[in-house]
């Protein structure tokens, strides 16, 4: 029996390439456009295992297509609406993650409040023994009220470890979810102005693009610390870089920009920033249970099953 044919475009972790190649007759190009692909090829493509934006006109140009199984949770380089408008399945690797970036931003916290990353430097290039002691850091987790902003699947497991530092737990959703203790507030300013430690793990949708904007920051306060390790088009990054410049709130730590994986200058040159290159999920073990999932979901496709992480937008597709 012929195997159904899998276009990879672009790059893609190398173990869903061993994967996709096992199971299904593979195809790379190097990107999503339609030029790097025959006429037969565009045909015969019938699911995608892909990490990269795919345009609709890409999707559009694949009369066969049937699944679009993508590496991660976030979705927003995909428009799901359009597949599923177009009867094509998408998939994403949720939960399997949730833990590993719960566990990244909980140290990018701490690297936020506590310097370590510059601690660690003054140690690795001759400071301490130099100049002495690295200084006390004005902030602290000590005392913090911190506001998670998406109570989801990883915002929860954010949640439940910062239980184990003794601060208090505040969120925003657009709906307030049961079964926790808590405090729910119905506006992002509301709790902006509630908390002094701002988490924010919600998808880049149209409804957050640059929601964290001068207003959120400035009720936030002086003391107050933003952490974004959801997406980057979600922080107004001109209002967020004058805010830390003008000391309008204490300090940020950023895992997502806008422009990745070349952001601002300005956020590499702020002695009260935190970096990191997008690395939340970046384990060998989490990454490989993305791609399995990611795989399993086009395997279950094509062997008539339903699959594993539909997507809401195309949840409603029958299966083959
Ligand atoms: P999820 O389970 O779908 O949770 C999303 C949460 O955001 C929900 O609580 C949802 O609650 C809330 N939300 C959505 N739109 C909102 C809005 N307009 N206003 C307020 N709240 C809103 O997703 P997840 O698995 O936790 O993942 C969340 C996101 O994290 C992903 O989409 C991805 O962008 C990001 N992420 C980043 C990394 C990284 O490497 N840095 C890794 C994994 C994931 P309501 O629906 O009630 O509003
Ligand atoms: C990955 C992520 O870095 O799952 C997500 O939404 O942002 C990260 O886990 C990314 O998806 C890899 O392409």
């Amino acid at each position: 029996m012929t195997k159904p044919v899998v276009l990879i475009p672009g790059s893609i972790y190398e173990h869903v390439v061993k994967r996709v190649d096992a199971d299904f007759e593979m195809l790379r190009i190097d990107g999503a456009d339609l030029k790097l692909l025959s006429d037969a090829q565009r045909s015969q493509i019938k699911g995608i295992a892909s990490a990269i934006h795919l345009p609709n006109d890409f999707i559009r140009g694949l009369p066969s297509l049937e699944i679009i199984a993508h590496f991660g949770v976030g979705y927003d380089v995909i428009d799901a609406k359009f597949a599923g408008e177009n009867n094509v399945m998408v998939c994403n690797t949720p939960d399997v993650l949730s833990e590993e970036v719960a566990d990244t931003t909980i140290g990018l916290l701490l690297n936020t409040l506590r310097e370590l990353p510059k601690a660690e430097a003054h140690i690795r290039n001759g400071d301490w023994v130099g100049k002495g002691n690295y200084r006390l850091t004005p902030l602290t987790m000590r005392n913090r009220t911190v506001g998670i902003y998406g109570l989801g699947r990883i915002g929860q497991e954010i949640a439940k470890r910062l239980e184990g530092f003794g601060v208090e737990i505040h969120y925003h959703t657009r709906t307030e979810k049961s079964g926790f203790s808590y405090k729910y507030h119905s506006t992002l300013l509301d709790m902006a102005n509630a908390v002094d430690t701002l988490i924010s793990i919600v998808p880049g949708t149209s409804a957050t693009t640059k929601s964290i904007n001068a207003e959120i920051l400035k009720a936030l306060g002086s003391d107050g610390v933003f952490i974004n390790v959801g997406r980057g088009s979600v922080a107004d990054e001109d209002a967020l870089i004058e805010a830390l410049q003008n000391k309008t709130i204490a300090a940020a730590g950023l895992d997502v920009f806008e422009n990745e994986p070349d952001p601002r200058k300005d956020f590499f040159t702020l002695d009260n920033v935190s970096v990191l290159p997008h690395v939340a999920s970046a384990s060998v073990h989490t990454r490989n249970a993305m791609g399995d999932l990611q795989v399993d979901n086009l395997v279950n496709w094509f062997s008539g099953k339903a699959p594993i992480s539909p997507v809401p937008e195309t949840a409603h597709i029958a299966t083959k």
